[in-house]
């Protein structure tokens, strides 16, 4: 069975982080290794959420890990809770990525143009380094920004964000995949992704729905994981992630349900794996 080592935050409540990637890579057949970078008693979207920082811990973890001489096939980062803990998981990936695995990170910063609380500067230099260390990455439009300094306004088009998506591949990552993009239909919003090895861009679209769940992304890198680990080419896999996180907002919007506890995924798991419906565009640079 393929194994994942999952770098990312453990929130108690409302969902996020491992409590999303766990079930979504069993669901899709893998073993995930959970390397727990801190433990909230909500996501940092609640008020006075409390954190327990793993920093030292995870030194520990990884110490054992190394002791024990594990070797995985996909490495997938997020939610990074401290300023070390970027150096700590840089050194991860020089330990534990080979040629016969890739290293994923979702450079989780901000959403909706804000960073999330507790992220600094030094983690935004942080997240860049390791994006350069990644086969893929998923930031958002908002994290996109702040990896590339770039101002984020209402009127961005998207060409500019296939630029944006050029400009983070030259960082290092062999696709770039950035998130809640414009489609040229304010009804639609968009997924885009360059692929440096073979220069092309593709584009999967979705229904814009006026709500925002924190946790999607975590969702949408982590089917992505899956799919990659599966063999699926870079537009199969962003089609089902955009697919999953479709139904799953849709499951939820109808609800009379608190927003910040995130999209009702577990009624839609089975989305993993049904037919997709394949409306993926590649779209001339
Ligand atoms: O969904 C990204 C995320 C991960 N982990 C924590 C968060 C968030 C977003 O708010 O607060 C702790």
């Amino acid at each position: 069975m393929k194994k994942i080592a999952a770098i990312h935050d453990l929130s108690s409540y409302g969902r996020a982080s491992l409590t999303v990637a766990i079930p979504i890579l069993s669901y899709m057949g893998y073993q995930v290794c959970p390397l727990p970078t801190a433990i909230l008693s909500a996501h940092s979207e609640y008020p006075n959420f409390r954190c327990f920082d793993l920093t030292s811990q995870m030194e520990s973890i990884i110490e054992h890990w190394k002791e024990l001489d594990l070797h995985f096939d996909a490495i997938y980062s997020g939610y990074l809770a401290s300023e070390q803990q970027m150096d700590i998981v840089e050194r991860f990936f020089e330990n534990f990525g080979s040629d016969d695995n890739f290293i994923l990170v979702d450079p989780v910063l901000g959403d909706n143009n804000q960073l999330y609380t507790g992220m600094t500067s030094k983690m935004i230099e942080g997240m860049r380094r390791l994006c350069s260390k990644a086969k893929v990455i998923t930031p958002n439009l908002t994290e996109a920004a702040f990896l590339l300094d770039k101002k984020l306004t209402a009127e961005i088009t998207q060409e500019e964000v296939m630029g944006w998506c050029q400009e983070l591949s030259q960082l290092g990552p062999e696709y770039c995949i950035i998130t809640s993009a414009p489609s040229g239909n304010p009804k639609r919003i968009s997924t885009l992704a360059y692929n440096k090895n073979d220069n092309r861009m593709w584009k999967v679209s979705s229904d814009y729905v006026p709500a925002s769940y924190p946790g999607t992304g975590d969702a949408f890198a982590s089917v992505i994981t899956g799919c990659l680990l599966n063999g699926d080419s870079l537009p199969e896999a962003i089609e089902r992630a955009v697919y999953f996180i479709n139904a799953g907002i849709k499951a939820t919007f109808g609800h009379e349900h608190d927003p910040l506890n995130g999209m009702n995924q577990e009624k839609v798991l089975h989305c993993l794996t049904e037919m997709l419906p394949y409306t993926y565009e590649q779209i001339s640079l």
